[in-house]
């Protein structure tokens, strides 16, 4: 390198519930081994774009890097490319994340990016760097792995980078760079200063309708235990947090694997959330279980998705629906409490899945009132999103839309903003979903979610979500779902929470 590069990272702007943004300062940590880098976080700096002009403005950078996930983060990230394009034309300007991953070559079709990086960012973008600062010849970019750029204003995709299991990540993540902790450190039904770590890596399934699949393709790895501790020693002590969302993309994974981190987690004591799979905890012995009691596990968020086995092999979930009601009623028992996620209105045999998850999600309830739910759409990747190894592979039937037509996925960034794709994104909408099948689930959820207010909401008062309970009641017991127009009323003082929009 001819001289120490600079790099500006940007998280555009998604929640108004911030949290630290893990892939940004997993990324500095890399970055500020060979330069230095100035973190800019939407969520924070509300004005992202003259947050960023101003950052830009005090200083030389070599490049820009943005983070994006699909759904609502793509359109300030548009934002704030065109503005940084047209105030430094000549800043190289980098996508990385979710996004750029599955939608490469839309990513590439906008004018305003230049490199898109696939999957884990940290080993690609310091070499891309690099790259850049010494004249970002042909050559020297063709030899990144991971990287998608333009040759001669064709798009190239460089071979997948390795897995790697994490190792080169830093022993403590270089939360001095964001400022002020505090803004990071909200409050949620686990305690008044909730922070978010994200132990091990990967996934080893590959559900075919999950980013986490096309992002690693079925690799995972765990963190050395003394990482793990470090991380929580200072998240507690150095930062005061009271409790912790574990974002692995799998917590819960092989048994012996998971003891040693639980025993860590058993002497901090710290309440947390987690992602899990019904299959795994139905294996944990009575020892473990003991274990996760300890390190104060308080909520686990499982993936039931359907009540169909068959429609949960074809998504390749690797669970069964009685696996599903048995963990309710294992969670019940350790006091732990299931969340769980459902994809409705699959585009085959829509309406008939759709009312089997309602009566199954009665069950559970009836099983374990504390489970919590979150309803989804389903809303497939495309093919060409999924991981390489995965392509071409299952033939399924071709998505239609309400009047027979083939679904045609955006072809830019800035159709992925038009709200029907944000909500697809979002798994809030599907273009195969009737206006008459969207109301019955819109209804079913509003009767489901007064009739058992989350305890994740904290805002609306204990008597008011007794009394929409207790108004839900009659609709629940009877399955009137339809047109609940007296809870819609009251929900307009109340405003109960939907988890689904905000996360944990
Ligand atoms: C935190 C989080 C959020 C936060 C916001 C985070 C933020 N940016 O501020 C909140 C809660 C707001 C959120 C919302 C949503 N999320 Co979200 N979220 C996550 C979560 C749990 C953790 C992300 C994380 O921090 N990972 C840790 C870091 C270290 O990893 P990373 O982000 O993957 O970063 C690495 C690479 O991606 C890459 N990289 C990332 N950024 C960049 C930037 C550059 C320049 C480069 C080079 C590389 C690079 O390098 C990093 C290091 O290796 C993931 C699941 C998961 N466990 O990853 C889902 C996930 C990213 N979310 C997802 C989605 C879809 C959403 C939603 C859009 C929809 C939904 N229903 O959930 C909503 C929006 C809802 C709404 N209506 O507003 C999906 C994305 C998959 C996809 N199909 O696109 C995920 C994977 C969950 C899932 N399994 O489906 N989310």
């Amino acid at each position: 390198m001819t001289h120490s590069p600079n790099t500006l990272l940007i998280n555009p702007t998604v929640t108004t519930r911030p949290r630290f943004p893990l892939s940004l300062l997993n990324l500095a940590a890399a970055l500020d081994r060979f330069g230095d880098s100035h973190i800019v976080d939407g969520n924070i700096d509300r004005d992202l774009v003259g947050a960023t002009l101003a950052a830009a403005g005090k200083r030389h950078y070599d490049a820009v890097g943005i983070g994006i996930m699909g759904g609502p983060q793509v359109a300030p990230a548009i934002a704030v490319s065109k503005a940084i394009r047209k105030q430094h034309p000549s800043m190289p300007i980098i996508w990385g994340g979710y996004f750029p991953t599955l939608y490469t070559d839309t990513t590439l079709a906008a004018p305003y990016v230049d490199y898109a990086i696939r999957a884990q960012g940290e080993e690609s973008l310091v070499e891309l760097i690099s790259a850049l600062g010494r004249g970002g010849g042909d050559e020297a970019l063709a030899g990144i792995g991971g990287l998608s750029w333009r040759r001669d204003g064709e798009i190239v995709h460089n071979p997948n980078r390795k897995f790697h299991n994490g190792a080169i990540a830093p022993m403590l993540l270089p939360y001095g760079k964001l400022g002020d902790p505090e803004k990071y450190l909200g409050g949620t039904f686990l305690g008044r200063r909730t922070a978010v770590h994200q132990a091990s890596i990967g996934c080893r399934f590959r559900c075919t309708f999950c980013g986490v699949a096309a992002m690693f393709g079925g690799a995972t790895s765990l963190p050395p235990t003394a990482r793990l501790e470090r991380e929580l020693n200072h998240l507690k002590h150095g930062l005061g947090a009271d409790s912790i969302l574990f974002y692995d993309h799998n917590f819960f994974d092989r048994e012996q694997d998971m003891i040693p981190l639980l025993e860590i987690m058993a002497h901090f004591e710290m309440p947390w959330w987690c992602y899990a799979r019904a299959d795994a905890l139905l294996k944990l012995s009575e020892s473990t279980w003991k274990l996760v009691r300890k390190s104060r596990l308080r909520m686990a968020y499982i993936g039931a998705e359907s009540p169909s086995g068959a429609m949960l092999k074809e998504i390749r979930k690797g669970t069964r629906p009685e696996q599903t009601l048995a963990v309710a009623e294992l969670c019940a028992r350790h006091g732990v409490i299931p969340e769980f996620s459902f994809m409705l209105a699959p585009p085959v045999d829509t309406e008939r899945e759709t009312e089997q998850a309602f009566e199954f999600i009665r069950e559970l309830k009836r099983i374990n009132p504390a489970s919590e739910i979150i309803t989804y759409i389903y809303t497939p990747l495309p093919d060409s999103a999924r991981h390489e190894k995965d392509r071409g592979q299952r033939k399924s039937t071709p998505l239609l839309d309400t009047h027979g037509d083939p679904v045609v996925f955006p072809a830019t960034p800035d159709e992925w903003t038009e709200r029907r794709w944000v909500d697809y994104a979002c798994h809030a909408d599907a273009p195969w979903l009737t206006d008459k099948l969207r109301r019955r689930i819109y209804d079913f959820v509003t009767v489901l979610r007064c009739r058992f207010p989350t305890v994740q909401d904290q805002r609306a008062p204990h008597w008011a979500k007794l009394g929409m309970s207790a108004m839900a009641s009659w609709r629940y017991r009877r399955r009137r779902y339809d047109h609940p127009w007296e809870l819609n009323i009251a929900n307009r003082f109340v405003q109960l929470r939907k988890p689904q929009i905000t996360g944990a």
